[in-house]
C-alpha cells in the first residue's frame, strides 16, 4: 500500500492490514483529504472475491468466539479500548485528514469511539434471559439469549470512527463476528482500529475489514451469502431501502440508522442565550454533516427577531477552515456534491422568498468549505424544510402557535432526533411525548452518549445502538421448554 500521510499516523498498522488473512485486491483506489485535495493514500480496492473470503472467515471463527466466557470476550474488548485510548491523538489526525473535521472534534469523537467498546466490554457480561411461570406444574419454561452470528456492517464517512466501535462493539460481546465495510472516503481511521483489533488479541476471523471503493457489490454480497445473519447499516434512507429491499429474500434482520430532518423548536419561555447556544450546537457541529442536526429551526414569534440576532452574531463568528488549524470551528465538506445540494437548497429557498441573513457562499476555489448560512422567512414548503441538508447552513421558520408547530415538526418521513428549548414543565412534557422521534433533546443540542439507545422511526430506521437495547439488537431470542418434570 502506498502511503502519503504526513500527520502523526499509525502507518506501520495500517500498513499490517492486509495480511488480516484476506487475499489482497489487484486495483486500488485513493482516499484524499477533504481541506487541501492533498491524496492521502491507496488502498486494495477488494471486491465480492474478498469479501466472500471474509465472510467465511467470520463464519468459521463465530461458534468458537461465542464458545468464549463473556468475561473473556469483554477482556479482549477491553484491551481494545485501551490501545485506543493510548493511540487517540494518531487516530484523531488521521480522522482529521481523510474527513475534514476540526482536530477538536475529532479527538471528542475518538473519546466516544472508545466509550463504546468500554460501556460494551461491561454489557458483555451482563447478558441475562428469562424464567417464566408455566402454566401446568409438570414444565419448565425458560428464555436464553444467543448471538445472532455473522454480521455484516456498513458504515458512513460522517463520523468514521465512532460507527464502527457504535457498531462491532455490541455485536463482539454479543458473541458475534463481523465483517465491516467503510466508507470509501474515510477507511483510514478504519484501518488503523482493525489494526488495534488485532494486537487487542482478536481470534483470526473475528473482525474482518473491506475495504472498497464503492458500496453496491459488498453490500449486494454480504445480503444474500447465507453466512451473513444480519445487517446494520448507517447512511441514506435511500440505500437503507435498497439493503431492507435486498435483505427480504432471507427475511435477514437489519439495523438501519438512516436519515434525519430534526426539528430544533425555541418555545417562548424557553432560555434564549442558551437555546442560541444550543442551535449553535446541534447546528454546526461536523459542518452540520450529522443526521442529529438541526435541520429546521422553529422560533416563536414573540423571540423570534431577538433569537436571530443573537445567533446570526455567534454564527459570523464561526471560523472556517483546515481542520488541523488551530480555532476552526468548521471544516471542508465531505465532497461537491454536498456543496451542490447546499446551494441548491438555498437557491430553492431563496427563489422561493427566503433572506440571507449571513453566508451563502463557497469559500475558495480548493477544497470543499462554506460559509455557516443563515436564513429566515422560511416555510414548510421549501426543499430546505423537507429535506435532510447535511451541512452548515440553518434555516429559521417563524411560528405563533404552540401545538401547530409539533404538528409541523412532525410533519415528515424522518423520526430521528428533534429538539426543544422550553421551561414551562407542562410543556416540556407534552411537547416530549407528542414529538414522533426516536430521541429528543430537551434545553440540550447534543445527546449522543454510549449509554443512551440511538436511533429512529419512521424512515429514519430500525433499531437502537447504544445502551443494553444496543447489546440486545445482536442477540436471538431462543424459548426452551422442558416437560416431564
Ligand atoms: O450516503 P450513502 P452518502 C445521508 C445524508 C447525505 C446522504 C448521502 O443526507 O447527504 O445520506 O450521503 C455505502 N449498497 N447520510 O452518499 O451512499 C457507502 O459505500 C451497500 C446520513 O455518503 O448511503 C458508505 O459506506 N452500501 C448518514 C455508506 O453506504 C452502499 C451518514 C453510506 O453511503 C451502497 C451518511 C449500496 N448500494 C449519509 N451505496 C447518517 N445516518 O448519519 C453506498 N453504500
Amino acid at each position: 500500500m502506498t502511503r502519503h500521510l504526513k500527520a502523526p499516523d499509525l502507518f506501520g498498522a495500517i500498513d499490517d492490514i492486509p495480511s488480516l488473512g484476506r487475499p489482497a485486491a489487484d486495483r486500488s483506489f485513493s482516499v484524499f483529504n477533504p481541506s487541501t485535495g492533498e491524496l492521502l493514500a491507496e488502498l486494495p480496492d477488494m471486491g465480492v472475491e474478498q469479501t466472500r473470503a471474509a465472510i467465511d472467515q467470520a463464519y468459521k471463527a463465530q461458534p468458537a468466539w461465542a464458545a468464549l466466557t463473556a468475561r473473556e470476550r469483554s477482556d479482549i474488548l477491553w484491551h481494545w479500548h485501551q490501545l485506543i485510548v493510548d493511540h487517540a491523538d494518531d487516530l484523531a489526525a488521521i480522522l482529521t485528514a481523510e474527513m475534514g473535521k476540526p482536530l477538536a472534534e475529532a479527538q471528542s469523537e475518538v473519546s466516544h469511539a472508545a466509550a463504546y467498546l468500554q460501556w460494551y466490554a461491561e454489557e458483555a457480561n451482563r447478558i441475562y434471559g428469562e424464567t417464566i411461570a408455566a402454566p401446568s406444574t409438570d414444565r419448565r419454561m425458560l428464555v436464553i439469549k444467543q448471538p445472532i452470528g455473522v454480521v455484516g456492517t456498513i458504515t458512513p464517512w460522517n463520523f468514521p470512527a465512532s460507527m464502527v466501535a457504535r457498531k462491532i462493539s455490541p455485536a463482539l460481546a454479543a458473541g458475534c463476528t463481523i465483517v465491516l465495510k467503510p466508507a470509501e472516503q474515510t477507511p483510514l481511521v478504519a484501518g488503523a482500529m482493525f489494526a488495534l483489533a488485532r494486537e487487542a488479541g482478536f481470534p483470526e476471523g473475528v473482525v474482518n475489514l473491506i475495504f472498497a471503493s464503492e458500496g453496491d457489490m459488498i453490500g449486494r454480497e454480504l445480503c444474500s451469502n447465507a453466512k451473513v445473519r444480519k445487517i446494520s447499516f448507517t447512511g441514506s434512507t435511500e440505500v437503507g431501502r435498497l439493503l431492507m429491499r435486498q435483505c427480504s429474500d432471507q427475511i435477514k434482520k437489519v439495523s438501519l440508522e438512516l436519515g434525519g430532518n430534526a426539528p430544533f423548536i425555541v418555545f417562548d419561555d424557553a432560555d434564549l442565550d442558551a437555546a442560541v447556544d444550543g442551535a449553535i450546537q446541534a447546528k454546526f457541529r461536523n459542518a452540520g454533516q450529522t443526521c442529529v442536526s438541526a435541520n429546521r429551526l422553529y422560533v416563536q414569534a414573540s423571540i423570534h427577531d431577538a433569537f436571530v440576532v443573537k445567533f446570526v452574531e455567534k454564527v459570523r463568528h464561526l471560523s472556517v477552515g483546515d481542520g488541523f488549524d488551530p480555532g476552526v470551528a468548521i471544516g471542508p465538506l465531505i465532497d461537491r456534491h454536498a456543496l451542490a445540494k447546499i446551494e441548491s437548497h438555498i437557491a430553492d429557498a431563496v427563489q422561493k422568498g427566503g433572506t440571507v441573513e449571513c453566508g451563502g457562499e463557497r469559500i475558495g476555489k480548493a477544497g470543499t468549505f462554506f460559509q455557516p448560512t443563515v436564513l429566515t422567512d422560511i416555510s414548510s414548503a421549501m426543499a430546505i424544510a423537507q429535506e435532510e441538508t447535511f451541512g452548515p447552513l440553518a434555516p429559521i421558520i417563524r411560528f405563533e402557535d404552540a401545538e401547530q408547530v409539533v404538528h409541523e415538526a412532525n410533519d415528515t418521513i424522518y423520526g430521528l432526533a428533534a429538539y426543544f428549548y422550553a421551561s414551562n414543565l407542562k410543556r416540556v412534557w407534552r411537547v416530549a411525548e407528542a414529538l414522533e422521534y426516536g430521541m429528543v433533546g430537551i434545553n440540550t443540542g447534543r445527546m449522543s452518549s454510549e449509554a443512551a439507545p440511538f436511533g429512529g422511526i419512521k424512515q429514519s430506521g430500525i433499531g437502537r445502538e447504544g445502551s443494553r437495547h444496543g447489546l440486545e439488537d445482536y442477540l436471538e431470542i431462543k424459548y426452551l421448554c422442558m416437560g416431564g418434570i
